[in-house]
């Protein structure tokens, strides 16, 4: 069997930087394993039309460590694409030469903790074995598809596609009647897109949600150039800004009229991205009369944008602004005023069963030669569940988080020594812009790694006390925000039966504060072990 320092699970934005700081710069042995035929992990999925980073993205969206890397890459727009940012992976996976290292095309179904070794030994879907000290998992918080338990669903004999699975070869809906089901990024993405070709399109929602105008544009090489002559401030301030480069609004709605209010929502609507959300007035995601006033402002704009009445009321959110995932509309609304898309409210007419041909809802039967679901994930826990690792004496991760998701810094797990999550449950993962936390992540990680060998340690292991600790701080800091009062997959709500519980850590810069202060004391919160 094949040893390592350490096993990385995951070639995506995480599991490459990872590979590349534990091998090139601390010198470990390295493999990743990666069930995906490509690198990529989220983007090598999630090839849907449509599909873009749902975030005002470029330059921003891309690894931060490396000057050459910064200068290499040009960004052709404000928002990427999927086939930009994949081969932009593609890219960084060259230039750092990963893929020697990668095994691809390759499912980790087991991992078990050898309590003698100090180490773990994983499976793969082949029953291939390898074992390392360290087991690092960049499962990605977006990568177990949740395909709802619709009944009927199995007797549609219409080709079926999951916006989290698309295929890798071309999907054609000319002179098709295709049905999406789901309306979050992904739908809100792919729905513009279905609608140009389908003969007809139905969307079946269930929650309407809100969404700001994108604004993508062309990205000029001089904006570009001038961003990487100050790259390493804006690094600077990412890291101490929230994930966000630029400073947010001082401004309190309270000392404004209404009218100077609706002004400053209609400029930061003309300035599209995360604008009014983040910088309109303080406080939009923790005071409930202010969030309610942008709320309906956008729901204003709903009703400008679609003709039909009645289509408009029906896509009327209901929720406070940004409390679920912000998307970023690239002519969503619009696309309900073409005279061949119609809208299921499922709230009003539910979905009673699918039939070999269609779907019939409460009011009536609607034939359907393609189904796009566009549901979502089991985001975050999910894709450590589906590896199952087994920790000290045996005890599965689906044992210790069958009630909670329990994590000492979104990284490390009692019971589950030597190994660490990018973006777990706990983490500010997607609250944060992931590749830069994924960064910051790894470097950690790796300090804890080297803090084990020049101490001549074997094992390190989150203490039971610091993830209950953990857990608690996590939750204080969402309840002071209007987040968990709107279902949601930040909270699990999604998917029956999860546990619900806030997945993340909602202040990413005192999160990335903090883990260095941990590193500095010691790693305080943490259990040792000599080296056997
Ligand atoms: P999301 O944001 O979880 O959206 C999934 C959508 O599917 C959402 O509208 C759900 O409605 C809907 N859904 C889920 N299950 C069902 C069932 N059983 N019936 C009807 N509708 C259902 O996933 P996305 O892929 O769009 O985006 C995930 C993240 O990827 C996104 O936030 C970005 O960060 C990138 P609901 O709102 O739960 O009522």
């Amino acid at each position: 069997m094949p040893h390592f320092d350490a096993i990385i699970i995951g070639s995506g934005f995480g599991g490459l930087y990872a590979l590349h700081h534990l091998r090139d710069m601390l010198g470990l042995s390295v493999r990743v394993f990666d069930s995906a035929g490509g690198v990529g992990g989220t983007w090598w999925y999630n090839r849907y039309p449509g599909a873009r980073v749902d975030a005002p993205s470029t330059p921003f969206y891309a690894y931060t460590f490396s000057r050459e890397l910064v200068e290499g890459w040009d960004w052709p727009e404000t928002q990427a694409s999927q086939g930009t940012v994949l081969a932009y992976l593609e890219y960084v996976a060259d230039q750092l030469d990963l893929r020697k290292d990668i095994q691809f095309n390759t499912r980790i179904t087991d991992a078990r903790y050898d309590e003698a070794a100090q180490g773990w030994t994983v499976e793969t879907h082949s029953g291939e074995t390898a074992s390392a000290q360290f087991l690092i998992c960049a499962t990605g918080a977006l990568f177990v598809a949740n395909r709802p338990a619709i009944p009927g669903i199995d007797d549609f004999t219409g080709k079926i596609c999951h916006t989290g699975r698309w295929p890798h070869e071309p999907v054609s809906f000319e002179g098709k009647s295709v049905a999406v089901i789901g309306t979050g990024s992904s739908g809100m993405q792919a729905i513009p897109e279905i609608a140009k070709t389908a003969k007809h399109l139905t969307v079946f929602q269930r929650t309407p949600q809100f969404a700001l105008p994108a604004r993508n544009r062309p990205l000029p090489k001089a904006e570009l150039d001038a961003f990487r002559a100050n790259w390493e401030d804006h690094r600077g301030s990412m890291i101490h800004r929230g994930g966000s480069p630029f400073p947010t609004t001082k401004l309190r709605a309270r000392d404004a009229t209404a009218e100077e209010r609706q002004a400053r929502y209609e400029q930061m609507w003309a300035e599209g991205g995360m604008q009014l959300l983040i910088n309109s007035y303080r406080g939009v995601l923790t005071k409930e009369a202010l969030n309610e006033e942008v709320s309906e402002f956008v729901r204003g704009k709903i009703r400008e944008t679609v003709k039909d009445p009645e289509t408009a009321r029906k896509l009327l959110p209901d929720y406070f602004i940004g409390t679920k995932r912000m998307i970023l509309d690239n002519g969503y609304f619009e696309t309900y005023n073409r005279p061949n898309v119609s809208l299921v409210d499922l709230r009003e007419d539910p979905i009673e069963t699918f039939t070999q041909t269609g779907i019939r809802t409460r009011k009536g039967d609607h034939p359907v030669d393609m189904l796009v679901l566009a549901t979502g994930f089991d985001a975050v826990s999910g894709s450590m569940l589906a590896i199952n690792p087994k920790g000290r004496g045996g005890v599965s991760l689906k044992e210790k988080w069958a009630d909670r998701f329990e994590t000492y810094l979104g990284t490390a797990i009692a019971d589950f020594p030597n190994l660490f999550m990018v973006h777990g449950p706990g983490s500010p993962g997607v609250f944060f812009t992931m590749p830069l936390g994924g960064e910051c992540t790894v470097n950690w990680i790796g300090r804890c790694i080297s803090h084990l060998r020049s101490t001549r340690l074997g094992a390190i292991e989150a203490t039971p006390e610091a993830e209950t600790l953990w857990d608690e701080e996590i939750q204080g800091i969402a309840a002071g925000t209007l987040y968990p009062r709107t279902n949601s997959w930040y909270l699990g709500a999604n998917i029956p039966g999860k546990p619900r519980q806030f997945l993340g850590h909602l202040n990413g810069s005192s999160y990335f504060k903090r883990l260095t202060e941990v590193a500095d004391a010691g790693f305080e919160g943490f259990m040792t072990e000599p080296v056997r």
